[in-house]
Formats: C-alpha cells, sequence, structure tokens
C-alpha cells in the first residue's frame, strides 16, 4: 500500500516534471541557411523559429541567418561541428565531405517523383543515412526538399546531348555531381552557393543546375537566359544541429526541437511543391527561354548520367544501395 502510493506520487512528479518550465533553459539557437530570406528555405526556417518559441514558452529563440552569412553549405558544417553554431540547413551533397552515404542522395534519376522521396527520406534508408552524422559530431533531424534539379545556362538552348560540349557549368562541391556533369561533356566547376550569383553575373561560369524555386527566389534569372528541364536528380536538404551542443540539451528541449522539424518538414515540402508548380510560368514570364528534351535525348543523357551509379554504390556500400534499390521497389509497388 505504502509502496503503491509512493509509486503514485512518483507518477504525478514525473508528469508535472515533463511539462516544467526549468526543462527549458534560455538558449539562443543560431540557424543558418545559404537562400535569401524570401525563399522556402528561409520560410520553413521562420515556421520552426515561431514553433520552437511557442513550445518553450518563448525561452528558447531562434535566430533564423540566411544569405549564408554564417558561410557557405560546408563552413557552417564545420561550425557546428565545432559547436560554434547550434543548427543550419542546407543541401546534403555538400555534406558528403562530413559523410560519404550522404552521396546515396546524388544518384542521378534515384527518385522519380515526391511520393516516392517523401516515402525513401522518411523511411529506414533515410534514417539510416541521417544516422551517420551522429559520429561526425551532427545530428541530422530531418529532411526538406530542395526539388528536382533542372538545367540553367547563358549559352545556348540544351535541346541534345552535345549541347552541354564547352558549358562551363557551376556543380555543388560534390564528386558525384562533378562526375556526372564531366560524362555529360560540361567544363564542370564546384563552387560553394554563396558565390554562384556573382559567377553567373561575371560571366565566371556560363550555367548552373538547381530546382526551379531557387532560379527564382536567388533570380538566377537576371543572369540566365536557357533553362532546361532536365529533372535529373531529387535534391534534399537536411536540418542539421550541432552534436555537441545537442547533448548539452535536456530531453524536453530535443524534442521540441525534433517537433518543429517535423512541422517545418510537413510545411516546407508543401511550400516547395506549390512554388514549383508556378515557378515556370513565372521564369517564362521573366524572359526565360524553357526547354523540354525530346524523349531520345532525355534518354541519351540518361545513359550517360547512369554510368556514375557504380561509383555511388561503391562509396555508400554494396549493402545500403541494395537497401535502396529494395525500399524503392516496395515503395513503387504500393
Ligand atoms: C544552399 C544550397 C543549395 C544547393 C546548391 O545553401 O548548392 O546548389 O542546391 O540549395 O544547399
Amino acid at each position: 500500500m505504502r509502496i503503491k502510493f509512493a509509486l503514485g506520487a512518483l507518477a504525478v512528479l514525473m508528469a508535472a516534471g515533463a511539462v516544467q518550465a526549468q526543462d527549458f533553459k534560455p538558449r539562443i539557437v543560431r540557424f543558418g541557411y545559404g537562400l535569401v530570406d524570401d525563399s522556402n528555405q528561409g520560410r520553413a526556417v521562420r515556421l520552426f523559429a515561431k514553433e520552437v518559441e511557442k513550445a518553450t514558452g518563448g525561452k528558447m529563440k531562434v535566430r533564423g541567418i540566411g544569405n549564408a552569412s554564417l558561410g557557405s553549405d560546408t563552413q557552417m558544417q564545420q561550425a557546428l561541428i565545432g559547436g560554434a553554431q547550434e543548427m543550419m540547413v542546407g543541401s546534403t551533397a555538400t555534406l558528403v565531405g562530413v559523410s560519404p552515404q550522404m552521396a546515396l542522395w546524388d544518384t542521378p534519376f534515384l527518385i522519380n517523383n515526391t511520393r516516392e522521396a517523401d516515402a525513401l527520406l522518411d523511411g529506414p534508408v533515410g534514417d539510416k543515412v541521417r544516422a551517420t552524422l551522429d559520429a561526425k559530431g551532427l545530428v541530422g533531424l530531418v529532411y526538406w526538399e530542395n526539388g528536382f534539379r533542372n538545367l540553367t545556362n547563358n549559352k545556348h538552348p540544351v535541346t541534345k546531348l552535345e549541347d552541354m560540349n564547352g558549358i562551363k557549368l557551376r556543380v555543388m562541391q560534390n564528386n558525384v555531381f562533378l562526375d556526372s556533369f564531366k560524362a555529360l561533356g560540361a567544363n564542370a566547376v564546384p563552387l560553394p552557393f554563396s558565390e554562384l550569383f556573382t559567377a553567373l553575373e561575371t560571366k565566371a561560369v556560363d550555367g548552373q543546375e538547381n530546382p526551379f524555386n531557387t532560379v527564382v527566389s536567388s533570380k538566377f534569372y537576371e543572369v540566365q537566359k536557357y533553362l532546361t528541364v532536365t529533372n535529373h536528380v531529387y535534391s534534399p536538404w537536411i536540418v542539421t544541429v550541432s552534436k555537441k551542443w545537442w547533448d548539452g540539451l535536456s530531453k524536453a528541449e530535443q524534442n521540441v526541437l525534433m517537433d518543429a522539424a517535423k512541422k517545418s518538414r510537413d510545411f516546407e515540402r508543401k511550400d516547395t511543391r506549390d512554388e514549383a508548380a508556378k515557378a515556370l510560368a513565372d521564369l517564362k514570364s521573366k524572359g526565360m527561354q524553357v526547354n523540354e528534351l525530346s524523349a531520345t535525348e532525355a534518354g541519351r543523357m540518361r545513359d550517360k548520367l547512369t554510368q556514375v551509379n557504380a561509383s555511388v554504390s561503391n562509396t555508400v556500400g554494396a549493402d545500403l544501395w541494395k537497401q535502396t534499390q529494395d525500399e524503392l521497389a516496395k515503395i513503387r509497388a504500393a
């Protein structure tokens, strides 16, 4: 009887403890990102900030800092690992130097549509890849949608494979992208996103590839004439936290961040898809010349790009590669 009472009292105390304010310390979270404030990235960071402040009664304050003001993707990753910055969102592709398994997402034509993307990224394969960051000083919370990437350039319309020849093309700092565009015949140059607009403007490079949304938000249409709908790869963003900082948080604080990250993910994917659906018309009205590839030419490019699959499989490991193919087959059959 006495024991029962003691246990009951303990349960009440624990339940009360779960909502007690002292679970939340006053904290400032610097959340860096590369795109401009008025972008799908910026909007989702602001939603995340609101959710965190609401859930902690204003104790935890999230400062979204865009425009790569805190540094390029790779610079911010290092700041998180060292504990000098708390959070960021950026391309999984720029994380390959930290975790080689991230290269899985760079496989050309791996994912065909957003249904496959969500199921694969939010399922066991996505979790496994995300978890590889733990040992490297980062905690991966959720994947956001960057989107299907398309090609822009300032030289000439790309209507066939041979048109890629001689285009000086900025790619992300990532070997799969470098190899892919070399295989297509372009002169691929790795550059951080933060230097891209200027590189296009000064004609240091002729072209780049990113989702429609980014071509709109970063105003690439001001410095790029031709857009080719290639959809050559689905690009995720990943929201990461400094593990050094994360390990010092209470369980309640960690739960708040994870909850808000999931809410921001759902918001961001919908926002990105709504925006992407309108973006092409928007870019045309801004003067870009848009072309789709004929089925034959798309097939020829696809053949060249699938050459890099073997190297991705090598980098990420045959087991993860096979698990991915199995998982995709399941998703496609469902
Ligand atoms: C933004 C980048 C960007 C990516 C790129 O920081 O570098 O082209 O697509 O979204 O992560």
